[in-house]
């Protein structure tokens, strides 16, 4: 039997209640412990069966994110034991010490990725993502003055969530439409963006609009960082597999009101968007940052030759 918990948090995913990679990797490993700790399996495997259909539940909400089959692949790679007891307790254990390295991660990415920022400095961010802010947060800890001008982030404006968290730390806000930003470029000294997943060859795959916020940087001479922990790292992208793509509902672009107003138009709703690694300067993650052309080298170390599928049944 799946856990409540398993339900929710796979509803809450999916409806976006929960969203950012990093968020939803922490809620599938809460989630995988909610289930070893309920489940009322009696023979060892009965529970894995059941930590399997829990760990296939929670990955066929949002596609993009590889932090999230990266979740449940740490997770039920440390589950053993010859009983359900110890079964459990290896999967308590495996989900803490998860969220203890995600915390550690994002820490230290934020120290690496600091160093970038210099006292005085704009940045531009697209989205809300947990990982770019350690880096500003820890920029804010060194001493450093550090202003921010926040797209929007259309249709689902996490823009606001970035502002909202910035103001928090008191660093001034200037909020603009997407269309706004290659104006504003001429006045920040770096993009800074977080990433879903990062492919073998490099590429980032980040909210809609990330690409064409490159391309624009690029052209305007600002450098373009991408904080992302090894987490979103994409494992089957060694083998050649491409990242999949999350369509979202046509609502989110046009109310029903609207569409009837507009009459027949098509809507195309794609959450995600591939920047080409030739148009990002440095991958901050916490083993260190790097050119985006080499992040396969970490990739092989950490993954081996492509992702396993634990889950499958
Ligand atoms: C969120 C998004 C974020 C990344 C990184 O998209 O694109 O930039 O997930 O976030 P959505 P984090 O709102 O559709 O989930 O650094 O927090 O992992």
């Amino acid at each position: 039997m799946l856990a409540p918990e398993v339900e929710t948090t796979a509803d809450d995913i999916a409806e976006m209640e929960v969203r950012g990679a990093a968020t939803i990797a922490r809620a599938a490993a809460d989630a995988l412990e909610a289930q070893a700790s309920e489940s009322d399996a009696d023979t060892p495997a009965a529970f894995r069966e059941e930590m399997r259909t829990a760990a296939r539940r929670l990955k066929n909400t949002r596609p993009t994110a590889v932090s999230l089959p990266n979740a449940l692949r740490y997770v039920l790679k440390e589950m053993e034991g010859r009983s359900v007891d110890d079964l459990r307790t290896s999967t308590l254990q495996a989900t803490g010490e998860f969220r203890d390295q995600l915390d550690r991660a994002q820490d230290d990415l934020g120290a690496i990725g600091a160093n970038r920022l210099r006292d005085g400095d704009t940045i531009m961010t697209h989205c809300h993502s947990t990982d770019a802010l350690a880096c500003v947060e820890a920029a804010l800890e060194d001493g450093k003055d550090i202003e921010a001008v926040v797209k929007e982030t259309r249709p689902r404006k996490q823009g606001h969530i970035t502002a909202e968290q910035l103001r928090e730390w008191d660093v001034p806000v200037t909020m603009v439409v997407d269309n706004a930003a290659r104006r504003y470029l001429d006045d920040v000294d770096h993009v800074v963006v977080g990433a879903d997943s990062i492919a073998a060859d490099g590429s980032v795959i980040n909210k809609i609009g990330t690409s064409l916020l490159a391309v624009s940087a690029r052209e305007r001479g600002v450098p373009i960082m991408v904080a992302a922990q090894t987490l979103k790292l994409h494992p089957d992208t060694l083998t050649g597999h491409t990242v999949e793509i999350e369509m979202r509902d046509e609502t989110e672009v046009l109310s029903d009101a609207e569409r009837a107003d507009l009459g027949d138009v098509d809507v195309e709703n794609p959450a995600f968007d591939v920047t080409p690694p030739r148009y990002v300067d440095a991958i901050v993650t916490e083993r260190g940052q790097f050119p985006p052309e080499s992040i396969v080298t970490l990739m092989r170390e950490l993954y081996g030759e492509g992702g396993t599928e634990p889950w499958a049944e």
